[in-house]
């Protein structure tokens, strides 16, 4: 018989995150990959600063909580003391590591680190109470931009795994969704994709996921999901930007 269960890698413990917020699935994911790699031993985790600082607090493996927009160095520094033993992800939020830890997030992608990024885009800051980011949508309503992100103003959203995927050291980045049941699996399947390539020494990963942040978006959980359908998924297309593995294989 199949049991529905938390897996081992998620502590049992109550999340804090809002009503449809999708920070959850997203752990679920992450600790499921990890029992089924059969790593939790000798993984480590590194949290960000932004909603998921608790981040340590959920995942049933050793976590280092970062500084914010640092986990990709702290993570370089993890991976090399050790490099057969530990496998180093990262989870941060858009604010974390397409703000203030951009400079630490190109040089690691640039540098072909052997971790594994796992990047929540929700299109704000949501823990600071909903202020604009780098990745909130033209015309967006946030807390700093009441009248909808203006980019004579503002600029334009950076659109992180088009960018990283322009990197030689960038190994495989996959832009994927949990709005729907579909997204979901697939986005499992990225996140795993990239803990394996981890373990066979292949560099570089990010999953950047598309999530959702109903409370500082202003939005009913299913409208959220709605907006990540019409709004986020179109200017943000899912799909590989990335995988060198492929494409040498392509070339032989
Ligand atoms: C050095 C520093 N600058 C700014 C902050 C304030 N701060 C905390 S979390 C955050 C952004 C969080 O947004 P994001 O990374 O997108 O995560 P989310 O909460 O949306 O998951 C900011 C700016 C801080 N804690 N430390
Ligand atoms: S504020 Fe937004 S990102 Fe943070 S837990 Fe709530 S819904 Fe999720
Ligand atoms: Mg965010």
């Amino acid at each position: 018989m199949v049991v529905f269960d938390k897996p081992k890698s998620l502590a049992d413990v109550p999340l804090h995150y809002c009503p449809g917020c999708t920070h959850g699935i997203i752990h679920r994911l992450v600790a499921e990959t990890i029992d089924e790699l059969g790593i939790e031993g000798r993984t480590i985790g590194v949290a960000p600063v932004g909603c998921s600082v608790l981040a340590y607090n959920y995942f049933n493996c050793d976590m280092v909580e970062a500084a914010h927009g640092r986990a990709p160095a702290v993570a370089t520094g993890l991976k090399r003391s050790d490099p057969e033993k530990h496998v180093v992800f990262t989870y941060q939020g858009d604010g974390d590591l397409a703000s203030i830890g951009m400079a630490e997030t190109v040089h690691a992608a640039a540098r072909n680190e052997n971790i594994t990024i796992i990047f929540v885009n929700n299109a704000i800051y949501g823990m600071t109470g909903g202020q604009m980011a780098p990745t909130s949508l033209p015309g967006q309503v946030t807390q700093t931009s009441p009248y909808g992100r203006d980019t004579n103003h503002c600029g334009f959203p950076v659109k992180v795994s088009e960018m990283l995927s322009q990197l030689d050291g960038a190994g495989y980045i996959e832009r994927v969704a949990v709005n729907n049941v579909k997204n979901v699996r697939n986005a499992k399947k990225a996140i795993k994709k990239a803990f394996q390539n981890q373990l066979d020494g292949k560099g570089f990963s990010l999953i950047e996921v598309v999530s959702t942040c109903p409370t500082n978006w202003g939005m009913t959980p299913v409208d959220a999901l709605k907006w990540v359908e019409e709004k986020m998924i179109p200017y943000y297309p899912l799909g590989v930007y990335k995988d060198r593995d492929a494409e040498s294989k392509e070339e032989a």
